[in-house]
């Protein structure tokens, strides 16, 4: 009994010498500050009422990642996320919170499984689904347990998720289930499909599952990605982008088109819902800077060119027109809420009269490296109103405007 105690514990002893010989164990701290000042001016389309905002936007993030050997991880992440406005008020958004706090078993079941369990960043694809969201000051966090197996020259990963720390997206926050397969390197490209099951009965009576894929190849100097998904279930719906890009000396320009449905009688009143659910994206980086679309009930035609200035700067262009798809259905922003007028109501028209030619937007972005711990970034963003937008303002009685954006940003990362 004894000996066979000694025995056991003999192995584990060595066990953990060959484990922790393997790899040496690793703390690493992270920390970063990012501060950014707006400029929104009548985000309403009328300069008729003033609804001016000048806001900064503070972020601070530490945290700790440690790895006691190969297949052990654990990380954990404070955050605290505040905003003030010009006239001395404070909006103190999520305030300090838990980022991040999981832990990560590697290689289990002969080495083809990874466990990751706890608050944590799901990010998959160009993010048009799912993403960190990180432009936003609080960014987007899950609470939830991920599985990612290993094939030959393919990944699976399954997980369950409930939204953590969020700034909340218009989509509801209920259960969130998903199967994300990705081929990294197949014909020649990259090859993503995915099955993702939202069921949130509590809130908004909706029980609907998103199938999709992606294709991204790249063609000599040319590439294409390429996205499509549908909905069913409460929810009968689809959505499609697409984007061809190429090199030109020391330019990088693309151009492409989104589409996603929309409802003549939208929301859960109106009985079955065909407005395209936008899930948990980061629209930031696909609809205009100045956040006024998401995926849904919308057609888009863009254009981008982006050049380096020097070694450490680039400047970008960056083009976007919108239609909606289904005139009678609202103009959702890219929080998926509908954008809102003066005197708060919503940008909808249920006739249709009022047509489906949104706007235009043209971004301005510059950005410069000032050093291995510092970035910064200034933008300026013009959206032209178009007739979709005049004719609802003046049936509020109201002429139209374009709306102007601003920004500067400096984050400071470790
Ligand atoms: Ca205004």
């Amino acid at each position: 009994m004894r000996t066979g105690m000694a025995r056991t514990l003999g192995w584990l002893a060595i066990a953990l010498w060959v484990n922790l010989a393997g790899a040496a164990p690793e703390l690493t701290v992270n920390a970063q500050i990012r501060e950014r000042a707006e400029i929104r001016d009548d985000r309403d389309f009328t300069a008729a009422a003033a609804d001016n905002s000048r806001k900064v936007y503070h972020r601070m993030r530490l945290g700790l990642n440690y790895k006691p050997n190969a297949r052990w991880e654990m990380a954990v992440q404070g955050q605290d996320s505040r905003a003030w406005d010009g006239q001395g008020g404070n909006a103190a958004q999520n305030g300090l919170e838990v980022q991040e706090a999981w832990v990560r078993a590697n290689g289990l079941v002969a080495d083809r499984v990874d466990l990751i369990a706890g608050r944590q960043a799901l990010s998959y694809g160009n993010q048009r689904l799912i993403g960190a969201f990180e432009w936003n000051n609080v960014a987007r966090r899950f609470d939830a347990i991920k599985a990612v197996y290993h094939g030959p020259g393919w990944q699976l990963d399954a997980f369950g998720a409930a939204l953590g720390s969020s700034p909340g997206t218009g989509t509801s926050s209920g259960a969130f289930y998903g199967l994300y397969a990705t081929w990294p390197k197949l014909w020649n490209g990259r090859m993503e499909g995915y099955a993702l099951w939202n069921n949130d009965h509590a809130s908004a009576a909706k029980s609907y599952v998103t199938l999709g894929a992606r294709r991204t190849q790249p063609v000599g100097k040319w590439r294409y990605d390429i996205e499509a998904a549908v909905q069913v279930g409460d929810v009968t719906a689809y959505a499609a982008a697409m984007e061809g890009g190429r090199k030109l000396g020391s330019f990088d320009l693309s151009a492409g088109f989104c589409t996603a449905s929309g409802d003549s009688t939208p929301g859960v009143a109106g009985g079955h819902q065909t407005t395209f659910q936008n899930l948990y994206p980061t629209n930031h980086l696909h609809y205009g800077y100045m956040d006024f679309q998401a995926w849904r009930n919308l057609h888009n035609v863009f254009a981008k060119a982006k050049a380096p200035i020097g070694r450490i700067a680039s400047a970008e262009v960056w083009y976007n027109a919108f239609w909606l798809n289904n005139s009678k259905d609202f103009w959702y922003n890219a929080s998926g809420a509908p954008n809102r007028t003066s005197g708060g109501g919503t940008f909808r028209d249920p006739t249709g009269a009022a047509g489906s030619e949104v706007g235009q937007e043209l971004d301005l972005i510059a950005s410069l490296r000032a050093g291995p711990y510092l970035d910064l970034q200034a933008g300026y963003g013009h959206f032209w109103a178009g007739s979709f937008i005049g004719r609802i303002n003046r049936g509020l009685g109201l002429s139209s405007s374009g709306a102007d954006f601003v920004y500067f940003q400096a984050t400071g990362h470790y």
